[in-house]
């Protein structure tokens, strides 16, 4: 079975597992989200992803993603995804895009993409504030397509979606999300280069899926949450208290945001 044929197989047991027979949209929610998705609507069923075919061991034993079917209030299937698998596992790259290829083998046409990243711009932004990904720089390596399939990645970052996300929050800004494979972090002269390039955020994540979901022909929204600044910009490193501290303060504002951009799509 190709990589495309066992997120059939995924779509299908999630589709009877859940009694349900397509999903519209599906959410990909990285650390520091997961508070977020009990706003987002009535669960019908989850289960670890590993019961499904396809989708790799955790990384750290006991920490297994799961996956959620949620209804909205206006009726809308949403499949949410609680964690991801990261490049940087080392399973290489279709164990990393193997949610959002499910999701689009269960029908979904849009995808949420949600991560933590560093932020390249203290200047304008501030730790637990959520970031609207306008584009993206994949210094990954890595991509999940495989031969001539030439995809068009000028607006992977769907407008529509982003002005629907403004419209909700004004107060949102955007920023060019760079990803890495990690797992190490920067140095300071990455971080420099990095900001110099065109830059806002730095992660490990989120760009293979959304490739992969342009391939699927999904529309996609971004969001990041900064949780940390890029190595050498700050004067002193976060404690993670205060991280964890700013993330619970801003886990109901993200949930808002989330249920009515689903609800509006
Ligand atoms: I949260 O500073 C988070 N994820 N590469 N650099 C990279 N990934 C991250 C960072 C960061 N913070």
């Amino acid at each position: 079975m190709n990589a495309y044929e066992l997120a059939g197989a995924a779509a299908n047991s999630l589709r009877e597992r859940a009694g349900v027979d397509s999903f519209d949209v599906a959410l990909v929610m990285g650390s520091g989200w997961l508070p977020a998705a009990d706003a987002i609507g009535e669960v019908a069923a989850e289960m670890a992803v590993t019961e499904l075919p396809g989708f790799a061991p955790p990384a750290v034993a006991g920490h297994a993603g799961r996956v959620r079917a949620t209804v909205t209030a206006s009726g809308k299937n949403v499949l949410i995804f609680l964690g991801r698998t990261h490049l940087y596992e080392g399973r290489g790259v279709d164990p990393v895009v193997h949610n959002v290829r499910t999701a689009a083998a269960a029908g979904v046409r849009t995808v949420v993409l949600t991560n933590a990243a560093g932020g390249l711009r203290p200047e304008t932004q501030r730790v637990g504030e959520p970031i609207l990904i306008s584009d993206h720089i994949n210094m990954t390596g890595q991509t999940p397509i495989v031969g001539a399939t030439f995809i068009d990645l000028t607006d992977v970052y769907t407008p529509r979606l982003r002005k629907l996300a403004l419209e909700v929050d004004p107060g949102l800004t955007e920023g060019v999300y760079l990803a890495l494979r990690g797992p190490t972090y920067e140095t300071p002269a990455e971080i420099r280069m990095f900001r110099t390039i065109g830059a806002d955020l730095v992660g490990m994540s989120t760009v293979l899926e959304a490739i992969a979901a342009r391939e699927a022909g999904a529309e996609i929204l971004g969001l990041s949450m900064v949780t940390n600044y890029g190595a050498g910009l700050a004067g002193e490193p976060l404690n993670h208290e205060e991280v964890l501290a700013v993330g619970a303060a801003t886990a109901e504002r993200m949930g808002h945001l989330l249920a009515k951009v689903i609800d509006r799509i």
